[in-house]
């Protein structure tokens, strides 16, 4: 173990909001950010499995804080692939010489706080020891994998691979048998681009998730300059509406309109090229059950449509759970694949996996021969990067302990018990229901202005109080109620694993209201903190 380096900040992960923090923060304070991986990006550096490609506009999708960057940087797609993302994450590295303040490839093990020095010590996997005043823990809502514990991993003899920690090099899968469990939005982007390649694929899949064409397609220069002439208008509109995107809202209700124009909507919704357009169709698809039906129905049809073989497109029509009560995934030629002879769908919700083999899979219907498997599997999300982190707070309360029945928050941004300690797009905070660089500016921004309050005053403590916590937790119970997300298992709720306790994580409040709150905490004299 070597010596404690003294700092005043570390910043825990290196992805978009990482690497924010230390161009905000490194100014006026020692700064020092701790990752994971052998490079920058954060979601774009982990998820580098073919197909990977953001669901919202990169005009959108991009840091705000520089108007040279936005004017100079050119996006060759409007929906991004993964290798531009890292591209520019590492442009964005070198662009503001963010380097210098990076440690990489070492992860934080431990965090220790000590009460009487009102310090952190943080602890990694390079034997490292830092001691700090605050911690900035941007560690990402989907950043820790879960694979679900089936027994005889170690039995296979084929190779494994998570979409998360997917090779560099990539993975040839020429004359290969493949099986992917998984049909979120990464097993959705994914499994096309692998049935080109392999001898056979074979889909398992648990609950058929809803998906629209992505309608990703090259930049069109006239697009880009209307936006590079009007970034810091557009930007500044998107923090004012509920995910902090623009999109076309809708003016009439489900009731409003006709059978055909109901159907003309839809239509146009669909090849509209932008995602998310569906939920936005009516203005009560998420509130009204006959409006959310109609637009299932739709889908449903189009997926009838697409996908010859009737039981196929049967088991791929999700009538679980209504559209939107998990995000909705774009994909490029998700349902056309499974018109392919080498393509199979598994139900394995009938018939769940019970455990690998030598050879491949077993369910609890068959035995599946395979060369790879791929687990498109998710995440243990929101809570998963904290909770795999030993914390240590006040009297030496760990952190896992704390939210072992879920994690409790005021505004998402600190827990009590654990000072100086703020996390950005935390648990209930709107993380992924709204565009998540822009929000993650916006808050880095907002720590960086509690940190300045307490310097200024010349404080060496911040901490929130359970009364506030429960306070927060009631707006973000009070907000879900409204919305279709309550009626869908998922990484919202905790559900998507077995045992998981949470409740319902993610605030969908919506950003403005988000924002407008954490501001008046901090305008009403730090309502809902203790500072000392
Ligand atoms: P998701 O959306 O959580 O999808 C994970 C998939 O893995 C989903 O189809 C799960 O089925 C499936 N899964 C998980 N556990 C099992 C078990 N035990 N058996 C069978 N199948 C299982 O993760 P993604 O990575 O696709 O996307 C995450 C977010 O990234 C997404 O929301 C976007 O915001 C971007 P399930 O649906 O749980 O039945």
């Amino acid at each position: 173990m070597s010596a404690a380096q003294p700092t005043d900040i570390v910043i825990i992960g290196a992805g978009f909001s990482g690497l924010y923090s230390i161009y905000r923060l490194r100014q006026d304070y020692r700064v020092i950010c701790l990752e994971a991986g052998d490079g920058v990006g954060g979601t774009w550096y982990w998820n580098r499995y073919p197909g990977a490609r953001v669901d919202i506009k990169s005009v959108e999708y991009s840091y705000g804080f520089d108007h040279d960057l936005a004017q100079e940087w050119s996006w060759p797609e409007v929906f991004s692939g993964q290798p531009d993302l890292e591209r520019y994450a590492n442009h964005v590295a070198d662009r503001f010489e963010l380097r210098q303040h990076l440690r990489l490839s070492t992860t934080v093990t431990r965090l220790h706080f000590d009460q009487d020095a009102n310090r952190w010590h943080v602890y990694t996997s390079k034997g490292d020891h830092f001691v700090c005043k605050y911690i900035i823990a941007a560690t990402g809502a989907l950043s820790a994998p879960n694979t679900p514990p089936w027994p005889g991993r170690e039995k296979f003899k084929g190779e494994i691979y998570h979409t998360t920690e997917w090779p560099r090099e990539g993975i040839d899968f020429t004359g290969k048998r493949v099986g992917q469990i998984g049909t979120g939005s990464t097993g959705i982007q994914l499994a096309p681009i692998v049935a080109e390649q392999a001898q056979q694929l074979y889909i398992f899949q648990r609950t058929p998730a809803f998906s629209m064409p992505s309608g990703n397609r090259p930049m069109a220069p006239e697009l880009e300059r209307d936006w590079k002439e009007n970034y810091a208008d557009r930007r500044r509109q998107m923090l004012e509406t509920y995910g902090a995107s623009l999109t076309v809202l809708p003016k009439l209700s489900h009731d409003d309109c006709s059978p055909e124009e109901r159907q003309r909507i839809l239509e146009d919704a669909w090849s509209s090229q932008s995602a998310f357009q569906l939920m936005l169709v009516f203005t009560d698809v998420m509130t009204n059950k006959s409006a959310n039906d109609a637009v299932s129905k739709f889908v449903h049809q189009k997926i009838r449509e697409i996908v010859k073989d009737p039981a196929t497109a049967e088991l791929l029509c999700p009538k679980t759970y209504p559209i939107g009560g998990k995000r909705l995934c774009i994909d490029n030629g998700y349902y056309q694949m499974y018109n392919r002879d080498n393509v199979t769908l598994v139900d394995v919700n009938s018939a769940p996996i019970i455990a690998f083999t030598e050879d491949g899979l077993r369910t609890a219907e068959r035995e599946y021969q395979l060369d790879i498997i791929i687990t498109a599997t998710g995440f243990d999300a929101v809570t998963g990067a904290l909770a795999r982190i030993v914390i240590e707070g006040i009297d030496g309360k760990k952190l896992a302990d704390k939210w072992a029945e879920g994690p409790t928050v005021y505004l998402g941004l600190m827990t009590a018990g654990f000072p100086n300690l703020f996390m950005v797009h935390g648990p209930k905070t709107p993380a992924a229901q709204a565009q998540m660089i822009t929000t993650g500016e916006w808050q880095v921004d907002y720590i960086a202005g509690i940190i300045a309050d307490q310097e200024r005053e010349g404080l060496s403590r911040i901490d929130t109080t359970e009364a506030a916590e429960a306070w927060w937790d009631e707006e973000v119970e009070m907000v879900s109620r409204a919305t279709v997300h309550r009626f869908a298992d998922s990484w919202y709720n905790g559900k998507n694993i077995d045992g998981k306790k949470g409740g319902f994580m993610i605030y969908v409040g919506g950003f403005p209201r988000f924002a407008q709150l954490s501001k008046a905490a901090v305008a009403e004299g730090y309502k809902g903190f203790v500072r000392s």
